[in-house]
């Protein structure tokens, strides 16, 4: 008998990887295990896990497990489940639409502005609305910045003003005029019942109303923002995690010398 009871198994398994119909991984390719994670409006026990199981075969997943469970205040239990998702996707077939700039160094960005704007940018940026949250917007404007990477106030040829948090639209529209503002960056990381999406909708509309928006970069990011959701509500680059000032930079330099050019 060669290879034994374990080998036979493990050469069952189809590892074949499809490109056109991926799965998520666990322990082989195409096996699909996921762990997932919920609450459901109901007290602990096991009604309540039967439901999680129950919902988990809805949305797709085979052999559904409940691996913990706890009751997080009265009448709310939180989940964690793992299943095998039944669901392939096409990734030969995935474009997403991304922001397009060579990311490069602070000192090669700022040798660029020197050479080809001749004066420095200016930024205003300020997490907006009713947002609290301010290291996002921190790490790519302060000194310091973020894993390494130093914010635009490190930079010799960007002038910045970070606003900090629950900025109104108004004061920061104020502010951009005042300064006379070449770029404003706006960070949101609240997007429950979509309040990012208002937020960020009511900024361009105030812009437009004042005949603002064309003459500015507007930039936005956050973790749950993309170039994507960014373009759609009228923005000109959307940035979301693992994003760093060298990105941002090189973008708000490049987009202000092509704009440059295309004016002559
Ligand atoms: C720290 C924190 C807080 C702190 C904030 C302190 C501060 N000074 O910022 C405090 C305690 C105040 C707080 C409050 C709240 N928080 Co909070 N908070 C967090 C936490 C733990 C970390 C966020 C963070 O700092 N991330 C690190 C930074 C570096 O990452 P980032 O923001 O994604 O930034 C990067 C990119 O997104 C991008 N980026 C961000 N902004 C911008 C802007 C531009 C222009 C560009 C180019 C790029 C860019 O670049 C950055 C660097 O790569 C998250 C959970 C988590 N682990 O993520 C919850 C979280 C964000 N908070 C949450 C919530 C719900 C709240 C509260 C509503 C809670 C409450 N009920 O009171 C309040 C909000 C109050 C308010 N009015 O806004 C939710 C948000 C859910 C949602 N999607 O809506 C989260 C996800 C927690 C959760 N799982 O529920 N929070």
């Amino acid at each position: 008998m060669s290879g034994g009871l374990y080998s036979t198994e493990v050469n069952d398994f189809d590892q074949t990887l499809d490109l056109k119909k991926i799965k998520p991984y666990g322990d082989t390719m195409n096996d699909g295990k996921t762990q997932i994670s919920f609450t459901l409006p109901v007290p602990d026990g096991e009604e309540g896990i039967e439901a999680a199981k129950q919902l988990m075969k809805k949305m797709g997943f085979e052999n559904p497990l409940v691996v913990f469970h706890k009751e997080l205040t009265k009448g709310f239990t939180f989940f964690n489940c793992y299943g095998s998702c039944t669901h392939t996707v096409d990734y030969t077939n995935i474009h997403v639409p991304k922001v397009e700039s060579t990311r490069w160094s602070m000192s090669e960005t700022d040798d660029f502005i020197r050479t080809h704007i001749g004066r420095k940018i200016v930024v205003v940026g300020a997490s907006t609305g009713t947002d609290a949250h301010t290291v996002g917007i921190d790490a790519i404007m302060n000194m310091k910045g973020f894993a390494g990477h130093y914010g635009l106030e490190r930079y010799d040829m960007f002038e910045t003003l970070n606003m900090g948090s629950q900025v109104p639209n108004e004061e920061f529209i104020a502010k951009a005029i005042e300064l006379g503002a070449d770029a404003l960056l706006v960070s949101q990381t609240v997007t429950q019942k979509d309040v990012h999406v208002k937020n960020l909708t009511e900024l361009v509309e105030m812009l437009e109303a004042e005949d603002l928006r064309s003459k500015l970069l507007l930039l936005c990011g956050g973790p749950r923002i993309s170039h994507e959701l960014a373009k759609e509500l009228g923005y000109d680059a959307g940035f979301g995690m693992n994003t760093y000032a060298d990105d941002v930079a090189s973008f708000i330099a490049q987009e202000l010398w092509n704009r440059l050019q295309n004016k002559e």
